[in-house]
């Protein structure tokens, strides 16, 4: 963004630390200039190096010393710059936060995706939850809302949560298996821990399969609490719901991304905010009155249990815009410090016991991470609101307090700065009452319920992608009672799920388990509303010598025209003769792509582009395996002759008239402008994210 006026309060505040180096001098860190640096100071050109040669010690120090500890969890991550507006006002009913409220207040934000269980270094595409982590900046003090996209989580009290993490990430005497949930620990954990089972169902689903956190919903998880101006409470539930739709990745095409593209997802992110594709969600709260505190079959302060939409219906707030990069992964993106108890006036909280935890665990991590306590002082962790107290010193101190005192009260500095402005953030009134005791409320020990919910509510694709995940997970599990004992958990969630699992993974299939209640929440499905936009999908398009390049023309053309990336990929980088002698160029070498990096392929027409493709076995396995993963193909003129090649079975158009057959959309044309209806409907087929119905072998998931 260039325009000045189109730049947020935080933007323009980040100028003070973008340091450019344009045209400088190179200089030590005190700033003395350098003049050679590519060999140490040394008693002779081939004599030892001389300790004061402070230069090359500065400079090797500061090295090492360039990593900080990476995050415990959420350690992989991507972020982006955006700003959030109300649509109107309509929450100022129940809160005070006027950054929720007024329509006419623009918030800066910094928004940090991330996976849970990998290192920093590792792939963006195992099965795992996502972090969607929000920064606000708002005038009132920095607001975040930590959450993840999936709506409920693994256990119920922060007391829990270190045994948790251990039993998922990699097994303490090798390392082994990095960011995986498949492997004996993770799943003993879950045999003995029922209050995990519902999370599992979502880990279990194409939930964890994001295809892009542009395309993934977000939850705040626990019950929160809106304020308002007469000090009452309302319970709140927050919702992102993105523009683009929720989408997924199948399980055989998220493997294969971890080698092809170890950051599909920081890169597709990185990618639309460069090319102005912003990134949308809408904010959506649940509300409940405080006196239905009691009104739901399982405890709102049970971060275990959703409120079913249909129940409470999730009301539009406002919308969050992801439009600007960071300038450096470290400064912003690894360096900022979240923290859930980081509230402004108008937003509380609950007595939910992991909220609780993470109220202390999210400043203890920073310190640790981020050296000390002076973290707020880092540029993306500083707000835009004003600070002013009396908290003094430390490791990394940034401010120079110019004031004579450091405490409060005092009279030698007018009391300032003065607690009680108006403003001020006061928390919510409370009776609490209660024997201090180690134990777990009854209400949260219902532990399957809403695990059959989400269970029942799938799709039928959607719940065989769960019986094959549960498959695959079991499967690498070695100890053969564990897997016993997860089936045997199952079968209280639903007896044909537990008997389809333990077929898979050759432990006896259960006879008994509960009666399940059929109760469905059709919101739970992806597939039931899904958005439908070719928007920024990923279409490739295989030529070679002797291509129909009207043609290419024409749909690359269309495709653009619709918002979709499309991307000649050629057997070789540089360009490809068309068929009437002219060059086009090729956006992509084939050997550096795969077709999972890809939501759609197109085979244009041209009879020598069309052998030649057929004569190159990695091209042929691009386009078997597009079908293969549900994806959908288009074919124009010849281009019908590569998929007979990769043995697709569909029917193919023999005039001009397209035909659409399970996502597969072809017509003889060729040349010049392509029929719209054939356009139109390979749109369609990208649209429809995935053909899921295909007749040969299924989709491999
Ligand atoms: Fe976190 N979590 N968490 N968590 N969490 C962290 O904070 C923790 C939980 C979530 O992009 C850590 O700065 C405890 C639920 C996200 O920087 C740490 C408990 C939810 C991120 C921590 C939970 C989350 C974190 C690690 C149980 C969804 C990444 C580094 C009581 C609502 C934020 C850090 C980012 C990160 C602790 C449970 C989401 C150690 C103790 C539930 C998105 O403080």
């Amino acid at each position: 963004m260039t325009d000045e006026s189109a730049r947020d309060r935080k933007d323009l505040q980040l100028d003070q630390d973008r340091i450019a180096d344009g045209g400088e001098a190179l200089t030590t860190q005190q700033g003395v200039r350098v003049h050679h640096t590519d060999d140490s100071l040394k008693a002779g050109g081939r004599g030892p190096t001389l300790m004061e040669d402070f230069h090359v010690r500065e400079k090797i120090t500061h090295f090492d010393h360039e990593r900080i500890p990476e995050r415990v969890v959420h350690a992989r991550g991507a972020g982006a710059y955006g700003v959030f507006q109300p649509y109107d006002d309509w929450l100022a009913e129940f809160t005070t936060a006027s950054f929720l409220t007024d329509p006419a207040e623009t918030t800066p934000v910094f928004v940090r995706f991330s996976t849970v269980a990998g290192s920093r270094g590792s792939a963006d595409t195992p099965r795992d939850v996502r972090g969607f982590a929000v920064k606000f900046y708002t005038r009132a003090g920095n607001y975040d809302l930590v959450g993840n996209n999936f709506p409920v989580f693994f256990i119920q009290d922060g007391a829990k949560f270190p045994d948790f993490v251990h039993a998922v990430k990699p097994e303490p005497r090798n390392e082994i298996p990095q960011a995986a949930s498949a492997h004996d620990t993770l799943w003993d954990f879950v045999s003995l821990q029922p209050e995990t089972l519902h999370a599992i169902m979502w880990l279990m689903s194409d939930r964890a399969l994001p295809r892009s956190y542009r395309m993934m919903q977000g939850f705040g998880v626990h019950t929160f609490r809106l304020v308002d101006a007469n000090g009452r409470g309302t319970f709140v539930k927050f919702h992102w719901t993105p523009a683009l739709g929720t989408h997924s990745l199948v399980w055989d095409e998220a493997q294969k991304v971890s080698g092809a593209d170890p950051d599909f997802n920081r890169r597709d992110l990185w990618d639309a905010i460069e090319a102005g594709d912003h990134a949308e969600w809408e904010l959506g709260v649940q509300l409940v009155p405080e006196e239905d505190e009691f009104a739901f079959d399982f405890d709102l302060l049970d971060a275990t249990k959703l409120i079913p939409e249909e129940q409470v219906p999730v009301r539009p707030v406002g919308k969050l815009v992801l439009n600007r990069n960071p300038d450096n992964f470290f400064a912003e993106t690894e360096q900022i410090a979240f923290h859930t108890a980081n509230v402004v006036p108008g937003i509380d909280f609950t007595n939910d016991p992991l909220l609780q935890a993470r109220n202390f665990s999210y400043l203890d991590t920073q310190l640790i991470r981020l050296g000390g306590p002076n973290f707020a002082h880092l540029p993306v962790n500083r707000p835009v609101a004003e600070v002013h107290n009396d908290q003094r010193d430390g490791y990394g101190q940034h401010r120079v307090h110019t004031s004579g005192t450091s405490y409060n009260k005092n009279t030698i500095s007018g009391n300032d700065p003065a607690p009680g402005a108006e403003g001020s953030y006061r928390h919510y009134t409370e009776k609490v009452e209660g024997a201090k005791i180690r134990e777990r409320s009854e209400s949260f020990k219902d532990f399957y319920s809403q695990a059959t919910l989400f269970w029942n509510s799938m799709s039928e694709v959607e719940a065989e992608h769960i019986v094959a995940a549960f498959r695959f997970e079991l499967g690498k599990v070695t100890d053969k009672d564990i897997r016993a004992r997860v089936v045997d958990q199952l079968r209280w969630i639903d007896l044909g799920l537990a008997q389809r699992v333990a077929e898979g993974v050759g432990v006896p299939a259960p006879d008994q388990g509960a009666d399940n209640h059929g109760r469905t929440s059709p919101a739970l499905s992806q597939l039931t509303a899904p958005v439908r936009t070719v928007a920024t999908r990923k279409i490739a398009v295989l030529a070679a010598d002797g291509v129909d390049g009207a043609g290419l023309t024409s749909l690359v053309a269309d495709l653009r025209r619709r918002g979709a990336v499309a991307e000649v990929v050629g057997l070789v980088d540089g360009a490809v003769r068309s068929s009437s002698g002219e060059d086009v160029e090729v956006d992509r070498a084939l050997p550096t792509m795969a077709s999972v990096l890809y939501d759609a392929v197109a085979v244009p027409g041209g009879a020598d582009s069309v052998a030649a493709l057929g004569r190159d076995g990695r091209a042929v396995h691009f386009v078997a395996e597009a079908y293969k993963h549900g994806k959908a193909l288009a074919a124009f003129g010849t281009g019908a002759e590569l998929l007979e090649t990769a043995r697709i079975d569909a029917e193919v158009a023999q005039g001009t008239e397209p035909v659409e057959d399970h996502g597969v959309v072809t017509t003889a044309a060729d040349g010049g402008e392509l029929p719209d209806a054939f356009l139109d409907a390979f749109a369609d087929a990208i649209a429809a994210h995935r053909a899921w119905d295909r007749p040969t072998g299924g989709i491999a998931a």
